[in-house]
């Protein structure tokens, strides 16, 4: 965002923000939109992805010449390889961020199976035993521990070299499968991918752009149908499968009169501790003594869309709010596990009595205090997080506190599982209302902020603008958030819905928009997807359905973006990834692979074009399936 723009309007659509971004500079505390203006513009080279530093032959970076050739790398790489190399390692990033947080949960579960975790438990069996069917495991005459075991082995085999396709895919729709054998992209191994994808772009590997794009539709297709998907199911088993329930959003969610823990991050397994530990008797008679009326745990990002789902905490913020959460002054500590975590954040603190805790050894931040998390102690541990945090109370300074906003209502916690039981034990009534037209088809809105737009602009328009077409929507990570700050996930949303869905919604009594849970949780979003598409007997991508990440920042979306489009889900964005720079990678990203895969991205920063757009494709796929409009 330029100056001149930033002076036009504000740079948050929320009065919260706008009212926290004055006090942080008022306060001498440097924000996003400070450094992204000390940023942009940028290298055009690295926006393009003609820059590659992928060896010390080089840093490379190429133009066309005059005579409109490109010239090539010192190795002689030209700039389609380039793009699709650096694009390959994004998605390999992306991937890596959901699959390893996946895999921590593979073993919190085999520690609990083996006694190791004490502090937690199983606390779904009937889904831990439905799962270990579903993948066909010997289940009969197993206790739950043992059945913990068998699974978490099953999933860690997914991780290696060892299979000729993941585990969860016997949930894709078999056209979707030959489609991925035929162009062999068929997700073997979730680590196997990434790793491949990484020797695939060393120097002197894959020189072929189309190629190395099919790869990393593969290592993007390990994340969701593997990583991300381990991630949410293993979770739900440890920690409870999502059902809506009554929350709240905004800074307004932060309590003046208690000790405010903020959990930021992506994994529960600290946050579900620390939220356990704050309910202590200890801990509240000690944050009493301090003079406190109560400990308070707010989410930020995705740790909290985690802890909403299943035990309902309300939410700060999302992605661009977290550092704006700190200059509320009224924050006590913020307990981090790993992924969107703002390095700022330990300076931010800093100015005030925050306390910024780190967990993770994967993700540990210069100055902040380090907890090294251990599920063998977690309990204990996630006490002493507390601890510091009523500690910290204490020297709160009451004139620098300012908590804007009023909190926001809003209902969250759907799965796949809360989606059914909602609709009377089957899909059924959800599959005659998209057959009546009622609900003429559904979209995802897939998280993130982005300074580069006006903060949740994109995010609100497109929900309000989709819902208002009888298109139902789905949000999982940071746009819940602003979908819950617009009045989206509350039943009486509906009444910005178009008339088919404002009835769904009131026979139903759902929110037009469901929050569907954090980023690994697109998983459900494409399981849905399976579920559908087999139950109405065709492919995903003949499904009136779309994925969408309007403010998209991470590797992570972009992979939760290539895995969809390779599911058959076309994916609309708000701004286009690094790849311009070739013409073969972008018109594969934005034409050719929907003759390949039945779907492809569509890059579009104007949310009235982009749902037009959207809203076009989803009519046309349903006359294919002889539906009406
Ligand atoms: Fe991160 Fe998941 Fe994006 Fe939010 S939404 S900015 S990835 S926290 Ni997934
Ligand atoms: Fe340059 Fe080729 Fe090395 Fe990349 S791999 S830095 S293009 S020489």
């Amino acid at each position: 965002m330029s100056q001149k723009t930033a002076a036009e309007k504000p740079l948050s659509i929320w009065e919260d923000a706008v009212k926290m971004i004055e006090k942080a500079k008022s306060d001498g505390v440097e924000t996003v939109w400070d450094r992204f203006d000390k940023q942009h513009p940028g290298c055009t080279f690295c926006e393009k992805g003609l820059t590659c530093k992928n060896c010390n032959m080089g840093p490379c970076r190429i133009s066309p010449k005059k005579n409109g050739k490109m010239k090539l790398g010192v190795c002689g790489a030209d700039a389609d390889v380039i793009v699709a190399r650096n694009f390959g390692r994004s998605i390999a990033g992306g991937s890596a961020g959901h699959s390893d947080h996946g895999r921590d949960l593979v073993e919190v579960l085999e520690a609990i199976a083996e006694g190791r975790a004490p502090d937690y438990k199983i606390r779904d069996e009937e889904k831990l035993r439905r799962l270990c069917e579903e993948l066909d495991l010997p289940v009969a005459g197993r206790t739950t521990l043992e059945l913990a075991k068998l699974l978490a082995d099953a999933c860690f085999d997914d991780f290696g070299s060892r299979k000729n396709a993941l585990g969860f895919t016997c949930r894709v729709p078999e056209k979707r499968r030959e489609i991925w054998k035929k162009y062999g992209i068929m997700p073997r191994g979730i680590d196997r991918e990434i790793s491949e994808m990484m020797h695939r772009t060393h120097m002197g590997c894959d020189n072929d752009a189309v190629n190395t794009i099919l790869h990393s539709a593969r290592t993007a297709l390990a994340d969701g149908w593997g990583g991300s998907m381990i991630g949410t199911e293993l979770s739900d088993i440890i920690f409870g499968v999502p059902v809506p329930k009554p929350s709240q959003v905004n800074l307004g969610v932060i309590q003046e009169d208690k000790v405010n823990i903020l959990v930021h991050g992506h994994n529960p397994v600290v946050s579900e501790m620390v939220l356990a530990a704050a309910a202590d008797p200890g801990m509240l008679e000690k944050a009493k003594a301090a003079g406190a009326g109560g400990i308070n745990i707010g989410g930020l990002c995705c740790t909290g869309n985690e802890l909403l789902g299943r035990q309902g905490i309300p939410m700060a913020g999302n992605h661009l709010m977290t550092e704006l959460a700190i200059v509320t002054g009224a924050v006590e500590a913020v307990v981090v596990d790993y992924q969107c975590i703002m390095p700022s954040m330990v300076q931010a603190a800093a100015c005030y009595h925050t306390r910024f805790i780190t967990t993770s050894e994967k993700a540990r931040f210069t100055g902040a205090d380090h907890i090294p998390f251990d599920t063998a102690t977690a309990y204990s541990q996630a006490l002493d997080i507390v601890d510091m945090a009523v500690t910290a109370y204490e020297n709160r300074d009451a004139g620098k506190v300012e908590i804007p906003g009023a909190a926001v209502d809003i209902v969250a916690g759907f799965s796949n599982e809360a989606l059914v039981s909602a609709l009377g034990g089957s899909l059924d009534p959800l599959l005659d209302a998209v057959k009546n037209g009622s609900i003429r088809g559904f979209a995802a809105i897939v998280g993130c902020n982005n300074p580069r737009f006006q903060h949740d602009s994109l995010n609100v328009a497109l929900a309000k603008n989709l819902i208002k077409k009888d298109i139902l929507v789905l949000a999982t990570g940071c746009v819940t958030t602003a979908a819950g700050k617009a009045g989206l996930l509350v039943p009486q949303g509906a009444k910005m819905a178009g008339p088919g869905l404002q009835a769904v919604c009131s026979g139903l009594d759902i929110p037009p928009v469901l929050h569907f849970g954090s980023c690994v949780d697109n998983s459900r979003v494409i399981q849905l997807c399976g579920m559908i598409a087999n139950a109405l007997g065709v492919d995903i991508s003949d499904l009136p359905v779309w994925g969408s990440s309007p403010e998209w920042y991470s590797e992570k979306a972009l992979a939760i973006g290539l895995y969809c489009v390779a599911s058959g889900i076309p994916v609309h964005i708000g701004s286009a990834p690094q790849i311009t720079g070739s013409k073969l990678v972008t018109t594969w990203a934005v034409e050719t692979l929907e003759d390949h895969l039945g779907a492809k991205f569509l890059v579009e920063p104007d949310m009235d074009k982009a749902v037009e757009i959207m809203d076009a494709r989803i009519a046309q796929k349903r006359a294919a399936l002889g539906l009406p409009e």
